[in-house]
């Protein structure tokens, strides 16, 4: 497709494209649901039984996150965002700040942020730098306990759906990089785009998804090599 004809292009991102930098994606060998039961550390109702595991579960992944740099995809992204005329909404699933480390402008984090806590009992979201701990105290509202990871569990409504279905009723590219294709609502974009049957969808990943047949192109293999690939080939 021409890049001049584009005046809108959506990229949704998953746990893929910062499997490079060394952040664990969930569903593959080896991924975090093989080691943790998703129930215990990724829904609100396990939070409840028992939260110091889910902070134990969280502060690995703080730790990982503070050693980890983003890689060519996310650079990639980042430069092509600068270099393109039209509009450009990055809707980011992950919840680490790789996007923002490698330049990109104002990614959509549909799934919150690992280095952000939320009060439950005045709903605050604040940053918060140090270990997370059930009896924590809320900087706004003073009260101990109740502060979670600003993260979207399953069985939560996920961030920012009004913007996010604004800007898929609205682009005439749609590229979702290095997901599963396994998580609602964002496993269903692609079908919410083709339904409206005028942009292009994209598909780069390591290896064929379950969504794969539903996109009109597909390429296989590392984030860090079919996305700078992909977009190189997108400038004229
Ligand atoms: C590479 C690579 C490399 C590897 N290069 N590629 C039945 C039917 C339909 C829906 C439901 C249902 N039952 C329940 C639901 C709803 C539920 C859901 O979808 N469940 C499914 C499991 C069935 N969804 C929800 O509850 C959501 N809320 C919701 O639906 O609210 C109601 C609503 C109604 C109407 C509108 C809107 C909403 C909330 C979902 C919250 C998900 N939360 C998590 C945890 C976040 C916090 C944290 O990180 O701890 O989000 S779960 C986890 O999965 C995380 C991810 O963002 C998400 C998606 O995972 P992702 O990114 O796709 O990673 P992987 O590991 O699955 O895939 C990685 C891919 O990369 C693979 O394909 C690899 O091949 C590839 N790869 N290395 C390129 N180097």
């Amino acid at each position: 497709m021409s890049i001049r004809s584009c005046r809108h292009i959506v990229v949704l991102t998953g746990a893929g494209v910062s499997a490079e930098s060394g952040l664990g994606t969930f569903r593959d060998k080896d991924g975090l649901w093989t080691r943790y039961n998703l129930e215990d550390v990724a829904t609100p109702e396990g939070f409840r039984r028992n939260p110091e595991l889910v902070c134990e579960f969280y502060n690995a992944r703080r730790e990982n996150l503070r050693k980890a740099a983003p890689n060519a995809a996310h650079k990639a992204l980042a430069a092509f965002e600068q270099r393109f005329q039209g509009r450009f909404t990055l809707i980011t699933q992950n919840v680490d700040d790789l996007h923002e480390k490698g330049g990109s402008a104002a990614p959509v984090h549909m799934h919150g942020r690992l280095d952000e806590l939320r009060c439950q009992h005045c709903a605050t979201v604040y940053a918060y730098e140090a270990p997370i701990a059930p009896d924590s105290v809320c900087p706004a509202c003073g009260r101990t306990g109740g502060q979670r990871p600003n993260v979207v569990w399953f069985g939560e409504m996920p961030l920012y759906m009004d913007v996010i279905e604004a800007a898929l009723a609205d682009c005439d590219l749609f590229v979702a990089i290095g997901t599963s294709a396994t998580v609602y609502p964002a496993a269903g974009f692609v079908d919410r785009v083709r339904a409206l049957g005028r942009a292009r969808c994209v598909e780069l990943n390591l290896e064929p998804t379950a969504a794969s047949s539903l996109f009109d192109e597909t390429r296989h293999g590392p984030a860090s090599e079919v996305v700078p690939g992909f977009f190189a080939s997108l400038m004229p």
